[in-house]
């Protein structure tokens, strides 16, 4: 099936917040950000700005009725500031004017007077300095310490990894209309729409009965509209609630990129350790993760960091611990991978430079210690494992053998020109990682017409999951998929929504989709067999006919549904469901906090030009584990498109921020993504099918964030031609390698 929204896109028909039509007397909201990343506020002057034309008010913290508060995990984030602004871009007002040039004509005229603080942007001195956000934690299997004592190779070292802007095509913005009786409605685009209800309650100190939330679609996400779509939305609500009109607030590219924040750059020191036979015993890795100014995700993101911290291998002996510390910066937040990556990024770093040192391709290594079925991770679930399975299958399918061959044979051939080749296998947990999240509910209706119509908390925000959800019924009743409509995802629908995140909102909203409809399908067999006195289980669904057995009946579907409701037989369900078998126990750090994981493997060719550093990524040919796919389509659509976001993160997209904490690379003509002459000349995708029994929806995998990780392989690639250049040359391990840094590895000395 095709994703349902593939004409309306291609048509420019498909509606965003921006293209909800406007009540009459709608006002536009603008942020007043703080122009200095820490301070204490000694005065701020509104009165210039009250004066400007079109200004009906500016709204400070003092205005708020409720409270002053929209931290998710920790309340340790206010909506505006008070007396303290802790990053550049820190909300201080909001100023609401007849038109959207006037909010923002007036902001230039607010003064600030803020007494400077000292400017933290290095998460290590964070830590130094004791500015955690929570306790740091340590997963921890085997006898790190004592396993090296046995190792004929250790090697240690520090990685880095720098952050990364969303850049989800839709900046984010929100719009709220005032109802009667102090109820409010808003539209956000927001991967959480619950969050939003709950903040904006908050905020506004009224309940969360009185907020709705609705969402149509979002123009990419990529978590960073998880918990960050909050603040807007929240902003609008406020401003409606006060003066009862209307408020939409759209952020410009460049307020966006200032004042959210981004994947969390991590800064790491780790040490691995190997027997002869090339067999990992040990790992110790230490974590440092770049937070921001408030928790918003970060000890979520922290924890799934170390849950991935080994990647795909199975090591006897860890010892992983993990900081979570408190800069300067916008608060960081969940991006695709939500940590995951950043772990990888480091074991990867620790495989490639012990293989370095021993003088064997990582592949050896990585290869050796894959993770097999019935291998423990050291959070203590046992591997139900497809790592071997895909690495195999690239090798197989790919003739990597070949592919060494040519590169060693180029490199052997070319000095201006060297080549790379990189194994990324990936593994991924599938399960928000907080078990309690893991739940999601349905709203099934049959018209008496015969057309259905569901509402979930999932929200569409281009990975084609309201297809999914559309096939998920059509499938169970049978019907073409035409006859099935998803509406708006809505908090008066659908209540207590977990974000659409974790790759697993097709899964758990699917599942309780497949839930109603069941049910469903239950009471109208049961119809069907009274009317046609046969027997419940010879019934059957078929193409909107009924049959028996293999006859179809004179009865259809539409019959049979108006049938079933002069019988005065609910046409409607509500179905809640839960993930079984999850639990985590975080007093020891043990359990089975993942319904399944998700395996991979990609192998990556490069070539680099070691005159300019320029390269261009030859091709990526990857064994993706989908299971039982149940749309090829939209999945290879994930796999793709996470892969050229996960190159963009380690190749070209360049996070600066300066002393004083201001982001430089604030716009689209400093920081780069990927574009189509970017990306790999091949990416060759091959599904790695399997009848496996799982909890995926229909056991179809999720495939949401996993591809990113294949990205990772882009940089080792990269290293790998850099040094077939300069052997000698010690390079570290920090992404994103850019152009400039390719450069200067290719002419790096080495120091001694
Ligand atoms: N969000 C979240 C996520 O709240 N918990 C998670 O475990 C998660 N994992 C991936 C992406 N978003
Ligand atoms: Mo996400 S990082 O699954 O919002």
């Amino acid at each position: 099936m095709q994703h349902i929204d593939t004409k309306s896109h291609l048509r420019g028909e498909s509606l965003y917040l921006d293209d909800i039509p406007m009540v009459r007397g709608t006002l536009f909201g603008v942020v007043y950000p703080s122009p200095v990343a820490h301070g204490r506020i000694r005065s701020l002057q509104l009165d210039d700005a009250l004066a400007m034309p079109g200004v009906v008010r500016i709204l400070t913290y003092k205005d708020i009725p409720g409270r002053n508060q929209i931290g998710g995990i920790v309340p340790d984030e206010p909506l505006m500031a008070e007396h303290e602004v802790h990053f550049h871009g820190m909300p201080i007002a909001f100023v609401v004017a007849e038109t959207d040039e006037q909010a923002r004509a007036a902001i230039k005229k607010i003064q600030v007077d803020i007494e400077p603080l000292p400017v933290i942007t290095d998460p290590r001195q964070a830590k130094a300095l004791g500015n955690l956000i929570v306790p740091p934690r340590t997963f921890k299997i085997g006898d790190s310490t004592g396993a090296f004592k046995n190792c004929a190779y250790i090697a240690s070292g520090r990685a880095d990894s720098n952050g990364q802007e969303h850049l989800y095509i839709e900046t984010q913005g929100a719009y709220a209309l005032p109802l009667e009786g102090g109820q409010v409605r808003v539209y956000s685009s927001t991967q959480g729409p619950t969050a939003v209800q709950r903040h904006a309650a908050d905020v506004l100190g009224i309940s969360m009965s009185q907020v709705e939330v609705d969402v149509k679609r979002l123009g990419g996400g990529f978590g960073g509209k998880e918990d960050q779509a909050t603040a807007w939305a929240v902003f609008c609500a406020l401003a409606a609630y006060l003066l009862q009109k209307p408020v939409k607030y759209s952020l410009h590219r460049m307020e966006d990129m200032r004042m959210t924040g981004k994947r969390h750059p991590y800064s790491s020191d780790f040490t691995i350790g190997l027997d002869k036979d090339l067999n990992i015993l040990a790992y110790e890795v230490c974590f440092y993760q770049n937070a921001g100014a408030s928790a918003d995700l970060s000890p979520a993101v922290m924890e799934r960091t170390l849950f991935h911290c080994t990647n795909s291998y199975y090591i006897p002996n860890v010892t992983a611990t993990a900081y979570s510390c408190r800069t300067n910066l916008p608060p960081n937040t969940a991006f695709r991978g939500f940590g995951g990556p950043q772990g990888m990024f480091v074991i990867e770093s620790a495989i490639a430079q012990i293989a370095e040192q021993i003088g064997v391709h990582p592949s050896r290594i990585q290869e050796k210690n894959l993770i097999r079925t019935g291998h423990e991770f050291p959070y203590g679930q046992i591997a139900q494992s497809q790592a071997p399975a895909c690495w195999d299958k690239a090798c197989r399918h790919f003739d990597a053998k070949r592919m060494m061959e040519e590169v060693a044979q180029f490199n052997r051939n070319n000095v201006l020109c060297k080549k790379g080749i990189s194994f990324m296998p990936i593994c991924f947990g599938i399960s928000f990682t907080k078990t309690l999240m893991n739940q999601a509910r349905a709203l099934v209706h049959i018209y008496t017409d015969g057309s259905v119509n569901i509402s979930t908390g999932a929200v569409e925000m281009g990975q084609g999951v309201s297809t999914k959800l559309i096939q998920v019924a059509a499938s169970v009743f049978s019907l073409p998929a035409e006859q099935i409509r998803i509406n708006s995802t809505n908090t008066y629908r659908i209540a207590n929504t977990s974000p659409s995140a974790a790759s697993a909102t097709a899964d758990l909203n699917g599942k309780a989709v497949e839930l109603a409809c069941n049910a469903l399908k239950g009471r109208l067999t049961d119809m069907a067999s009274r009317i046609l006195q046969k027997d419940i289980s010879s019934i059957h669904f078929r193409g909107g006919q009924v049959y028996v057995h293999d006859a179809a009946t004179e009865l259809n579907w539409k019959g049979l549904v108006q049938a079933a409701y002069v019988n005065r037989i609910s046409l409607s369900e509500h179905a809640h469901y839960a993930t079984p078998d999850i639990h985590f126990d975080s007093s020891i750090e043990k359990g089975h906090p993942f319904a399944y994981h998700v395996y991979g493997t990609a192998i990556t060719t490069v070539t680099v030009d070691t005159i300019r550093g320029t390269y261009q990524i030859d091709a990526v040919k990857i064994v993706h584990d989908t299971a039982s796919s149940m749309n090829r389509m939209i999945d290879k659509g994930q796999i793709e498109g996470g892969l050229v976001q996960g190159i963009g993160w380690m190749t070209m997209e360049e996070i600066v921020f300066d002393q004083e904490g201001r982001l430089r690379s604030n716009a689209l003509s400093t920081y780069k993504v990927p574009d189509i002459y970017s990306v790999p000349g091949i990416i060759d995708v091959e599904f790695h099918e399997t009848d496996e029994d799982n909890l995926a929806i229909f056991r179809s995998k999720a495939v949401g964030e996993p591809p990113l990780m294949y990205g990772i392989g882009t940089y080792f690639a990269l290293r790998m031609a850099l040094k077939a250049f300069n052997p000698s040359g010690e390079i570290g391990f920090d992404a994103p390698m850019t152009p400039e840094k390719m450069l200067m590895g290719l002419y790096q000395k080495k120091s001694s």
